[in-house]
């Protein structure tokens, strides 16, 4: 055990984790240089594609003498889930900041996680090829001294690497080896939850104990479980019992991850690894659970369970609906596998009268909610049509308090609406301290706290989780030249000042149009979407009204037109006067009758039009 060393990295998105990774890889030679590509560990098409890290990614390396298990982890703050269970499954961090931007709000968040998990963080900063000029060297000095103040060590401790050159990597690397402790049993986990004691797993009967960290599906091979193993040896000669559902399988296969899984004979105390299980139903794994393996589990196992994770909440939630009606049972089994390896998410099935049979799916945040919607369409091959983000909204009435989600629950009496407040922490450069403020009003923030940060000012502020979803991220971004950042977290409920605006199609209210908007902007957005409406929709047979309403009172209007169409061809003669009254009153008739139950359908394609943003 004492040549193992468990490390992950962590930093404010964009910082270069991966590329460090990649160099990491290539030192120890764990990938060779013909098959090496920039992020390695982005294995997901769309991690590619977007630049992003979505998960966490182990990698055991190999390197003079010592096993080596990293996980690289994602740097936005929507997939700090992800970041949390890697920290449980290490005893050691590389806490990178970018040298262009500095020290960045997930920056403190992740330290602090790190710091909360009782890891060893070595502070180190990234991209110092972009500073070889002599001026540049004040540069780096100040922003060494402001790492080495964060995390709590000297200044000359804090690294100065290049993942695109290599330089500073494996100095790094040796110190990690250094520095990091090498695997401790689970009490870690137990003092962060003190209400569970250990009970001397070590008793049993050659059998091991591991966390489930993370989870997926092998066609083959069933649920895979990633884990951290804490104490014992697991092979394939044993059973596992996995603590949550209470269940004993055959164990398949264990293995490493280098970084695609590849089988041994065991997985020993300290080692990170998976377990095959060989278990078809995804329900039955539980990330965080324990996973126990013996030949023979004795009664009294459930005392060994080890504490698992605070369980996510899903604050955001969407209905995703099949773009072709037929595909419902292959949406539910992309939904299940997808939850496999994302257990931050929730689902539930759901029911739209235009959209059909669905699911309500639940996520951490917006950026989690288009990155799945993507994963179902590339990784599952399911095209969907989904519905406005929404969150969980309280509402007060005269007899009772009720938790809705679609605007369209909302009773017609009601006293209040409240919505879930964040506690979001932005961190600003001075330089974009004045870009800042408008955001300030445009996104509800209330009780805000300024306080200076180093360099920087760190506003605190209590904002409607709503707002985050709706496009806070870019605007700050837009506003700042990508140079302030934010964390938040859920923090309550307060009063809101919303109104349900229901938008009508020829005079009917369309399903899952419905929105929650705040008082002072929903004019402009009912606007907006009419007219957006108009331009999707296509002409009708008659003219129909678009309209927006709001406690009963229409707000916006637009009228689709009609197609221009030739009412009846009689030639150059005129035909026979009698006959063209007649038909002229026959159509007038059926014209009245067309009308008045006029149907304007809205197809799934028009549906995903309109919801873009
Ligand atoms: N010049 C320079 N660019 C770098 C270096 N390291 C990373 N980059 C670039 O920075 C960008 C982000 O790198 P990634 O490695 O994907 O960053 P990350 O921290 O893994 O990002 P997330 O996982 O999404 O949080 C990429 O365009 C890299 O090419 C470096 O040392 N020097
Ligand atoms: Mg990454």
């Amino acid at each position: 055990m004492n040549n193992i060393r468990n490390f992950c990295i962590i930093a404010h998105i964009d910082h270069g984790k991966s590329t460090l990774a990649d160099r990491f890889l290539e030192i120890t030679g764990t990938v060779e240089k013909r098959n090496m590509r920039a992020q390695y560990l982005d294995q997901l098409d769309l991690e590619r594609e977007r630049g992003i890290t979505i998960k966490m990614a182990p990698v055991r390396m190999e390197y003079s003498g010592y096993i080596l298990n990293l996980i690289d982890t994602p740097g936005h703050s929507d997939f700090g889930y992800e970041v949390s269970r890697a920290l449980a499954a290490v005893e050691g961090g590389i806490l990178l900041v970018d040298a262009t931007q500095g020290i960045q709000a997930q920056t403190l968040a992740n330290f602090r996680s790190a710091k909360a998990s009782g890891l060893t963080v070595l502070g180190a900063i990234n991209k110092i090829d972009l500073f070889k000029n002599p001026e540049d060297r004040e540069t780096i000095s100040r922003l060494q001294k402001e790492v080495a103040e964060l995390v709590g060590s000297t200044e000359d401790e804090v690294f100065l690497v290049s993942g695109k050159t290599g330089e500073g990597v494996m100095e790094l690397l040796d110190e990690v080896i250094r520095r990091v402790p090498a695997p401790e049993g689970p009490h870690r986990l137990f003092e962060k939850n003190t209400s569970t004691e250990d009970s001397g797993f070590s008793k049993m009967n050659g059998g091991g104990r591991a966390l489930i960290f993370d989870s997926f599906y092998d066609d083959h091979k069933g649920v895979m479980a990633s884990v951290r193993v804490f104490d014992g040896e697991i092979n394939p000669e044993q059973n596992v019992y996995l603590a949550a559902p209470d269940t004993v399988s055959k164990i398949k296969e264990v293995g490493y991850f280098k970084p695609q899984i590849r089988a041994s004979k065991n997985l020993k105390t300290g080692e990170i690894g998976y377990i095959a299980t060989g278990i078809k139903d995804t329900s039955l794994i539980k990330i965080g659970d324990t996973a126990i393996s013996a030949a023979h589990h004795p009664d009294k196992i459930k005392s060994f369970i080890l504490p698992g994770y605070k369980e996510p909440r899903p604050v955001v939630f969407v209905s995703f609906y099949p773009e072709e009606n037929d595909d419902y049972e292959l949406l539910k089994k992309s939904l299940e596998k997808l939850k496999l390896n994302d257990s931050a998410l929730t689902i539930e099935p759901d029911q739209n009268e235009v959209l059909g049979r669905g699911y309500k799916v639940g996520f951490l945040g917006r950026l989690h909610f288009e990155i799945t919607a993507e994963r179902l369409k590339r990784e599952y091959k399911v095209e969907t049509v989904s519905t406005f983000p929404s969150v969980i909204y309280k509402i007060k009435t005269n007899r009772e308090w009720l938790t809705i989600i679609k605007p369209e629950e909302l009773p017609m009496e009601y006293e209040e609406i409240w919505e879930p407040i964040v506690k979001i922490a932005v961190l600003v450069p001075p330089k974009y301290l004045q870009s800042v403020y408008p955001l300030q009003a445009r996104f509800r923030f209330t009780d805000i706290t300024t306080e200076t940060f180093q360099d920087q000012t760190e506003i605190r502020a209590m904002m409607p989780l709503a707002e985050l979803v709706s496009d806070f991220d870019d605007q700050l971004k837009s506003a700042t030249a990508g140079f302030a950042s934010f964390s938040y977290e859920i923090a309550d409920y307060a009063k809101a000042d919303i109104v349900k605006t229901d938008i009508l199609v020829a005079g009917d209210v369309v399903p899952g149009l419905s929105r929650f908007l705040p008082r002072n902007t929903v004019e402009k957005e009912a606007r907006r979407m009419v007219e957006k409406l108009k331009e999707t929709l296509p002409r009708q047979q008659f003219a129909q009204p678009i309209q927006a309403r709001v406690n009963g009172k229409f707000i916006a209007r637009e009228d689709i037109p009609a197609v221009k169409k030739q009412l009846g061809n009689f030639g150059k003669n005129g035909g026979d006067r009698t006959r063209k009254m007649k038909l002229w009153a026959k159509q007038k008739k059926g014209k009245e009758r067309l009308q008045s139950r006029a149907q304007v359908r809205i197809t799934p394609a028009i549906f995903k039009e309109l919801i873009k943003k």
